[in-house]
């Protein structure tokens, strides 16, 4: 990995994702792209190219004219979002895929996108759920997301793209906030517990779902990338996660530093039936084997690590 595009890099992943591959690769290695022009972002003013992902030819172009050996396929709409407009929801998560991989196969480049805990549905076993196991989820994410998988594990047997990707659980940042997610409630609660002492969570107490700060999500896009071919049993994608907890647990956490602080509910139908039908908690034990996967965070590092930032920012 040394001459990197990355679609969608505006977003969470992508912000922070450029930053820290910039720092090992070099600035003028890696390229970010995004549908929208980067204003106030860390990424404003460094390599950047506007890119639509449902349009084939202008995706192979720049990554073409950038001479490219590596493209991280990020653009994708959010479970919530997707709910509300599903064929919107195909156009983009697929349109933008195929095109990303047909990339990768004319290149003949190395390639990552990630999955998430959305691909699993409400027959997966819910409590360290496995690698492989049943995905029959309810959602146009979730389809989004299977499909996904599947596409890119077809590309490898077929073609020999040599493509990697995780399931991601909720990421916990906040450099550039998540839209249009149903774990988005645990990252909103830190900014208003920053603010204003308090929030309304649109989840239920009692209703727990996968979780893991960014900076373990990021050393684990790397570590993939890096890992030994010979070492990768399965590609495609793997189960990374280090915290399950409900919004009870995690304001518990916060308490440490405001021991005032209120959390109320106010549930919106749509997300909480969204996180029911996702696990509890997932096994990440194929990606510690494969390739080492360590995230380091735990939830009283991440809320010391997640207030800290969020003072200094306002
Ligand atoms: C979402 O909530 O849609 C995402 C995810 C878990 O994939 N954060």
């Amino acid at each position: 990995m040394k001459r990197i595009i990355l679609t969608g890099a505006l977003g969470q992943i992508g912000t922070e994702l450029t930053v820290k591959l910039r720092e090992i690769y070099g600035e003028d290695n890696v390229l970010a792209t995004d549908i929208k022009e980067p204003v106030d972002s860390p990424l404003e003013g460094k390599p950047f190219e506007t890119l639509d992902v449902t349009n084939y030819e202008e995706m192979e172009r720049i990554a073409r004219e950038f001479k490219a050996d590596t493209i991280m396929h990020l653009a994708a709409l959010l479970s919530a979002t997707c709910e509300k407009n599903p064929h919107l929801a195909w156009e983009i998560n697929m349109g933008g895929l195929v095109n990303a991989l047909e990339v990768a196969r004319n290149l003949n480049l190395q390639f990552f996108t990630p999955s998430s805990i959305g691909s699993f549905g409400p027959s997966t076993p819910k409590d360290q759920t496995p690698q492989t196991t049943i995905q029959r989820p309810v959602t146009m994410y979730g389809v989004n997301k299977v499909s996904g998988e599947l596409l890119c594990d077809y590309y490898y047997e077929k073609f020999g793209v040599d493509t990697r990707g995780v399931r991601f659980p909720g990421l916990i940042s906040h450099v550039r906030e998540p839209g249009g997610g149903t774990t988005d409630y645990a990252v909103e609660i830190y900014f208003e517990a920053v603010k204003n002492g308090k929030y309304t969570s649109f989840i239920d107490k009692g209703t727990f779902m996968d979780m893991m700060y960014m900076d373990d999500a990021i050393q684990a896009i790397i570590d993939l990338m890096e890992a030994d071919a010979d070492k990768l049993e399965d590609r495609n994608a793997f189960n990374v996660s280090k915290l399950s907890f409900d919004p009870e647990i995690l304001a518990e956490s916060i308490r440490r530093h405001y021991p005032d602080f209120e959390l109320s509910y106010d549930v919106d139908p749509v997300r909480q039936g969204i996180a029911e039908s996702w696990p509890n908690s997932i096994d990440s034990s194929e990606a510690k084997r494969q390739w080492g996967f360590d995230a380091k965070f735990d939830i009283d590092k991440m809320t010391d690590t997640m207030i800290e930032a969020i003072k200094k920012k306002i």
